[in-house]
């Protein structure tokens, strides 16, 4: 048995160049993801988001399905190009018009919206001024969030600037997984730094606009779980990668410093982009931290200067066995519920009364099972991560961590980036050949629970 607030909010989330397709339609302006997918070899199978689940011309149809799924909530993302076509100055009314489209129909269906500004298609005018690793990206964000907030301040009342810093820093500038594909350390930091400042001034540009909407970062963090504490290296790697990943965000948000630890590790390559004033700046009043959550990280024995699994470690000249341990999911992802539940209530023990209100705002796994020859799709490895991992959020309100909603990661199948449309982490199944959805039995449970509160998980 589960308990969970009265006003526990239910939702699922989705992002813009993942669904929407319509990639040239409406005077939409390039993104990185659109120059990355067409560069041989980064994407599998060849895959773009040129038309992805269509969305943009389908989003009725989402949206009745979310109404019959009983949502509350839905956290979707603005695609930048769409509304500002190079990025900064001239905009594209059609691109603002689809938003508001979706939005009132959302308000119309009783969905309340939560707004991404930045999913990480950047427009590519922007990238070819240095994109995140040159500081203007901070004046250029602030310009777009504040454009945001006047056409939609007055029916979004939730908004998060930025997606996933971690993941825009470390997959697109050091391994280079993800657009823009730059594989450098130092751009890698400066990135990073420029998402902190970014994610201020994004906040400050949207209260100016109005005082009734709230906003929150939405960090993608994990635990970095030792075998052996009593191991100096596997010891040190595991503050090494608790700090790029989860407190270079936490702490320069919550107060305004960099983990030390960085800082004597890589040195230079983080502070020369730091100047004057910066780490007061990068101190903000948050509404509510999102939490995206996947899995947690294994930190094994030395393997003789060879990473293993995911060369993030590589990058900081980590060398651990990072194997991970028991079933995964498609992802090669293991299952860690403990580990969210472990999360969850370090904040809250770390941070106390200063702590905002939390939402898990993204969990789930990918999975790829599709209709059988009873036209539904069977998925019960998904229903037991969604299960285990509530149970987990449960857990830690219980121990006083101050969980206000869930955004289960993702409403459909859609394009898992570098990975194409293989990976499927929907409730609901997309066919993407004719577009055809079909409700999970994940979405009738996810349903159900919905329906009761969560109390029979
Ligand atoms: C998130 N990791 O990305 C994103 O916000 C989604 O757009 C994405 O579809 C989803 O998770 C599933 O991948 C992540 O390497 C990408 O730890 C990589 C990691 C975590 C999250």
């Amino acid at each position: 048995m589960a308990t969970f607030p009265k006003d526990f909010i239910w939702g699922a989330a989705t992002s813009s160049y993942q669904i929407e397709g319509a990639a040239f339609e409406d005077g939409r302006g390039a993104s990185i993801w659109d120059t990355f997918c067409k560069t041989a070899g980064k994407v599998a199978n060849g895959d773009t988001g040129d038309v992805a689940n269509d969305h943009y011309h389908r989003y009725p149809e989402d949206i009745a399905i979310m109404k019959e799924l009983g949502l509350q909530a839905y956290r979707f993302s603005f695609a930048w190009p769409r509304m500002f076509p190079q990025g900064s100055g001239a905009k594209e009314e059609r691109g603002f018009a689809f938003y508001d489209r979706l939005i009132d129909e959302l308000l119309e269906a009783g969905i309340e919206p939560l707004a991404t500004l930045y999913h990480w298609d950047l427009p590519q005018a922007l990238q070819d001024k240095g994109g995140w690793v040159n500081r203007d990206i901070v004046n250029y964000f602030a310009e777009y969030s504040t454009a945001v907030v006047e056409r939609f301040g007055d029916r979004v009342k939730k908004f998060s600037p930025i997606n996933e810093p971690w993941v825009v820093a470390w997959l697109g500038h050091g391994i280079g997984i993800h657009a823009p594909g730059i594989l450098d350390r130092r751009a890698a930091f400066a990135a990073a730094h420029h998402t902190v400042l970014a994610h201020a001034a994004s906040t400050h540009a949207m209260r100016a606009v109005r005082g009734d909407i709230l906003t929150g970062p939405v960090l993608n963090q994990a635990n970095h779980v030792a075998d052996d504490t009593n191991d100096a290296a596997q010891a040190h790697a595991a503050a090494i990668a608790d700090a790029h990943q989860n407190r270079f965000w936490m702490d320069a948000i919550m107060y305004g410093t960099y983990p030390q630890i960085l800082i004597d590790n890589y040195g230079d390559e983080l502070t020369s982009v730091i100047k004057d004033g910066d780490m007061q700046a990068a101190m903000v009043k948050n509404d509510f931290i999102g939490i995206n959550y996947y899995f947690d990280n294994r930190i094994g024995k030395s393997l003789g200067g060879k990473p293993e699994w995911h060369s993030i470690s590589g990058l900081f000249d980590l060398d651990i066995d990072e194997t991970p341990r028991g079933p995964l999911t498609d992802m090669g992802w293991p299952l860690s519920p403990e580990g969210l539940e472990n999360l969850l209530v370090r904040w809250h023990k770390e941070h106390g009364d200063k702590l905002p209100p939390l939402f898990i705002t993204e969990n789930g796994c990918a999975y790829g099972d599709g209709p059988g020859a009873d036209g539904a799709v069977h998925d019960p490895k998904r229903i037991d991560y969604l299960q285990t991992h509530l149970k987990a959020v449960s857990n830690a309100i219980a121990q006083g961590s101050p969980v206000k909603g869930y955004y289960q990661w993702s409403l459909m199948d859609n394009f898992e980036w570098a990975l194409g449309y293989e990976k499927r982490f929907g409730i609901v199944h997309v066919d993407f050949e004719t577009q055809k959805r079909i409700i999970k039995d994940s979405g009738y449970w996810y349903r159900d629970q919905i329906k009761n509160n969560g109390s029979t998980i």
